[in-house]
């Protein structure tokens, strides 16, 4: 299993990588990979689990994270209504994206990053996502809320791109026009 110790650490030069596509049908290899990252985050909310082993909680997880620069994501988070969104994705994209943007009221942290950096991140409201699942079929997700904050984060992880990239450096807590305020 997935440990704190298998996760890189801002600096890292995978973390700015372009991570490659993943060949379809998914070999034995990266179906194993695709698992430990979504087992990492279930493992990481379990709170028997993650004090055992030091894991610091988390509701993503991309690939580079683990020092392999392939598209590969993890995501378990449930939303407003409860409803649990629980994804391990092969080369996920954005095939369509609100014009509206959205943002976290607390912020965002990242498990690669182990500083803080307060601030808005902002971010599309409602996103779709197509993407191929452990088996290697096509897979497209309607997101909104904390989900779709998520999968943004874990897909930005595939391009090289960190959470306080997006951060106004001069006005951290910057008002985002028209922006929803999500309290997760
Ligand atoms: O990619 C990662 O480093 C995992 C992040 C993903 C994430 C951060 C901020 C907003 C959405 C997703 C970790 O989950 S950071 C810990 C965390 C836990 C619960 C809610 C938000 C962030
Ligand atoms: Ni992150």
């Amino acid at each position: 299993m997935l440990t704190m110790d298998d996760i890189i650490r801002d600096g890292h030069p995978t973390l700015r990588k372009i991570a490659e596509e993943v060949p379809m049908p998914p070999s034995d290899e990266d179906k194993q990979i695709l698992a430990s990252l979504l087992e990492y985050v279930v493992n990481s909310q379990n709170n028997e689990t993650a004090e055992k082993y030091g894991l610091r909680p988390g509701i993503g997880l991309a690939a580079p994270q683990i020092n392999v620069a392939k598209r590969m994501i993890a995501v378990h988070v449930t939303d407003d209504k409860d409803k649990l969104y629980s994804y391990a994705l092969f080369n996920p994209k954005i095939i369509s994206h609100s014009v509206e943007k959205a943002y976290l009221k607390a912020g965002e942290g990242c498990l690669s990053v182990d500083e803080s950096f307060p601030g808005f991140v902002p971010r599309y409201a409602r996103v779709t996502v197509k993407g191929y699942d452990i088996d290697g079929k096509e897979v497209k997700i309607r997101l909104k809320g904390l989900p779709s904050i998520c999968f943004q984060h874990e897909i930005d992880h595939l391009n090289g791109i960190m959470f306080y990239d997006h951060i106004d450096k001069a006005n951290p807590f910057r008002n985002i026009e028209g922006a929803i305020e999500i309290d997760r």
